[in-house]
C-alpha cells in the first residue's frame, strides 16, 4: 500500500486507493460495525413504516467523523436501466475514448472527454454508457471549474494535483452537479459513475461526514433518474446499507487486494452488479502486457468472485483491459 504513495498519477483519473492505509481500513471497519449495529435497529423501525414510506432525503446535520449514518428506509427512486449481475464492462478514463473494439456490455467513460459522437457509436454496436466525473472534488481542468466557489472548497486531494475536496452539501455544488447531469443526459449517457462520494474517509478540511455522503449520494440518485438515467455507488463502503436501495451497480477498486470483496458482494445479493477493477501490476506500471498467472489470480480470486464483473487494468486506466 505505502509503494502506492509514491506514484504519479495525472489527469482524471480516479482515486481510492491513494488513500488506504491501514489506519483508514480500520476506521472503516469500525464503520460498518457500527452500520451494521445501526441497521439493525433501522430494520426494525423502517419495517414498521415501511419500505417506500418515510423520506430520505431529510435534511440530516453533519455532526463529526465517524458519526452513524441514517438508515434511510424509503423514498427511493428507481431506474429505467438496471444491468444485470455479471454485465461485462470496460472503463477508460485517461483519454478520450479511442478503443470500442472490446466485446463489453457497458462502457464507463469520461463525461467530458467523450463528444456524443462516441457515445451514439456504442449504442449503435448495443452497448451501454456510464458517464464518469468527479462528484467530490474540484478538479482544475474541467471546463466547468470556474463555476465553483472558493468558499466550498477544501483540502488538495493527496496525491492528486489539480484537486480539492468539495463541500458537498453546498447548494452552489449542487446546481454545479446538477448542471452536469444535464451534460450527461444530452450526450445521451445511459448511467452517470460519480467519483469521491467518501471524503469522509480523507482529510478534507470540510468537517464532512458519512451522514453528508448519505444525503448526497441519495439525492444525486433521484436526481439523476429523475432524467433517465441509472448510477452506481463508488467504493464508499461505509455508505452502502443507506443508499444501495437507490443505486443500480457498484463500481469498486481493489476489493480483492484489500480483502474487502464481501462488504460489496451485497449488492449482487440484490441482483445489482459490481463492476470491479483490480490493478494488481501496481501503481507504477501502465504497459500493453498481460498479468502474470499469480497476479491473475491475486484479483481474480475471492469468495463470490463468480458474480463480480472484474476487470484488470492499468492504474491510469488506459485502454488495456484483461478478464478473469
Ligand atoms: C429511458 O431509459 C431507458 C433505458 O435506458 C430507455 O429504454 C428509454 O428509451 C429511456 N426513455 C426516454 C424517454 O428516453
Ligand atoms: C488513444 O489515445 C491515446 C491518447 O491520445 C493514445 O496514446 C493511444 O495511442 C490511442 N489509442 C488508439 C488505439 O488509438
Ligand atoms: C461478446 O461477448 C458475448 C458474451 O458476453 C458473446 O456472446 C459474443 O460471442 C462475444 N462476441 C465476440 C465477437 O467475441
Ligand atoms: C469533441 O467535439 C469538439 C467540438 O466539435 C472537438 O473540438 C473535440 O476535439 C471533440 N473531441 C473528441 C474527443 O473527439
Ligand atoms: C457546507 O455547506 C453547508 C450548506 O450550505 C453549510 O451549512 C456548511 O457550513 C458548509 N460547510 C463548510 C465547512 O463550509
Ligand atoms: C442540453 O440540451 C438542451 C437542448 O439542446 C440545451 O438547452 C441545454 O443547454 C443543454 N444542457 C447542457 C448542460 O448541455
Ligand atoms: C452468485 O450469487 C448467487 C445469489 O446470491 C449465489 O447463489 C451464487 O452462489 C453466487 N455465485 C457465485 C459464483 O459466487
Ligand atoms: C420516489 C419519491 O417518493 N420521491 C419523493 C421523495 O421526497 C421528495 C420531497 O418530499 C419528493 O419530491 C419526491 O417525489
Amino acid at each position: 500500500m505505502d509503494t502506492a504513495d509514491d506514484a504519479v498519477l495525472k489527469g482524471p483519473a480516479p482515486r481510492g486507493w491513494k488513500t488506504w492505509t491501514t489506519k483508514k481500513k480500520l476506521i472503516m471497519l469500525g464503520s460498518i460495525l457500527t452500520i451494521i449495529i445501526a441497521l439493525g435497529v433501522g430494520l426494525g423501525v423502517g419495517l414498521g413504516v415501511g419500505l417506500g414510506g418515510s423520506s430520505g432525503g431529510e435534511e440530516e446535520e453533519g455532526g463529526g467523523g465517524g458519526e452513524t449514518p441514517p438508515s434511510t428506509s424509503g423514498n427511493y427512486t428507481t431506474a429505467k436501466w438496471q444491468p444485470a449481475v455479471g454485465t461485462s464492462w470496460q472503463i477508460v478514463l485517461e483519454y478520450a475514448l479511442n478503443d470500442t473494439s472490446v466485446n463489453a456490455t457497458v462502457y464507463d467513460i469520461d463525461l467530458f472527454n467523450n463528444n456524443q459522437s462516441v457515445i451514439d457509436e456504442l449504442h449503435d454496436a448495443g452497448r451501454k454508457v456510464i458517464c464518469y466525473f468527479s462528484a467530490g472534488s474540484y478538479e482544475n481542468w474541467r471546463p466547468d471549474k470556474d463555476k465553483f466557489d472558493s468558499d466550498d472548497l477544501g483540502k488538495d486531494l493527496e496525491g492528486w494535483p489539480g484537486e480539492k475536496w468539495i463541500n458537498i452539501s453546498s447548494p452552489r455544488i449542487h446546481q454545479i452537479m446538477l448542471d452536469r447531469l444535464d451534460l450527461a443526459v444530452n450526450k445521451s449517457c445511459d448511467g452517470v459513475d460519480p467519483d469521491n462520494v467518501d471524503g469522509y474517509d480523507n482529510k478534507n478540511g470540510l468537517g464532512l461526514t458519512e451522514t453528508d455522503s448519505v444525503n448526497y449520494v441519495n439525492w444525486m440518485a433521484n436526481e439523476a433518474h429523475a432524467r433517465n438515467m441509472s448510477i452506481g455507488l463508488k467504493n464508499a463502503g461505509a455508505i452502502i446499507g443507506s443508499v444501495i436501495n437507490n443505486m443500480q451497480w457498484s463500481v469498486n477498486e481493489q476489493c480483492a487486494q484489500y480483502e474487502e470483496c464481501d462488504t460489496y458482494a451485497v449488492f449482487t445479493e440484490k441482483s445489482k452488479p459490481v463492476f470491479h477493477i483490480e490493478y494488481p501490476k501496481g501503481a507504477d506500471t501502465n504497459n500493453d502486457d498481460s498479468v502474470s498467472t499469480s497476479q491473475r489470480q491475486s484479483a481474480c480470486d475471492f469468495t463470490d468472485s463468480g458474480n463480480f464483473s472484474t476487470v484488470i487494468k492499468n492504474m491510469l486506466l488506459d485502454n488495456w483491459i484483461e478478464t478473469c
